[in-house]
């Protein structure tokens, strides 16, 4: 049965024009896009979305990172949506992750690593409700 997670192109992934390969990669993979938004996001929602990291000390460069330049939030289905995605991103650091995944190819450091990708379903939910109304996922 499909589910659905949450992603992320981040904003130097849309700024060295990658957005369209990563796209047409997560379509390859079998992810259909329910919902896609380009957006600008204000510190206070980069803040909200991220507050599990707040304590932590990359919080305020990362805040500064997700505000740089527009990205594109997009909700995705398919079977097994939220480790699948993982999978294909890679690990957080563009440098260890596997070869073949998004963040290898398209990463530039631990903190502009290309995308994001929900971690657990329930975190897929809060996401993908924080940028659409279920009426928006078709
Ligand atoms: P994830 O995106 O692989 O789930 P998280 O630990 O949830 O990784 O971290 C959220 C985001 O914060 C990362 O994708 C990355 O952009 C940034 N980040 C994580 N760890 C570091 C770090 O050690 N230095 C700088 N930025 C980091
Ligand atoms: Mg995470």
């Amino acid at each position: 049965m499909p589910n659905r997670t949450f992603t992320i192109i981040k904003p130097d992934s849309v700024r060295k024009g990658n957005f369209g390969k990563i796209i047409s990669r997560l379509e390859d993979e079998g992810f259909r896009v329910l919902g896609l938004k380009k957006v600008s996001l204000s510190r206070t929602q980069a803040e909200g979305f991220y507050a599990v990291h707040r304590e932590r000390p990359f919080f305020p460069g990362l805040v500064d990172y997700m505000t740089s330049g527009p990205v594109y939030a997009a909700a995705l289905e398919r079977s097994e949506a939220v480790p699948h995605l993982r999978k294909v991103m890679g690990a957080t650091d563009p440098a260890k992750a596997d070869a073949g995944t998004i963040r290898k190819d398209f990463g530039e450091s631990i903190e502009q690593n290309a995308i994001h990708g929900s971690d657990s379903d329930e975190n897929a939910k809060i996401e993908i409700s924080f940028f659409f109304a279920e009426s928006e996922l078709l």
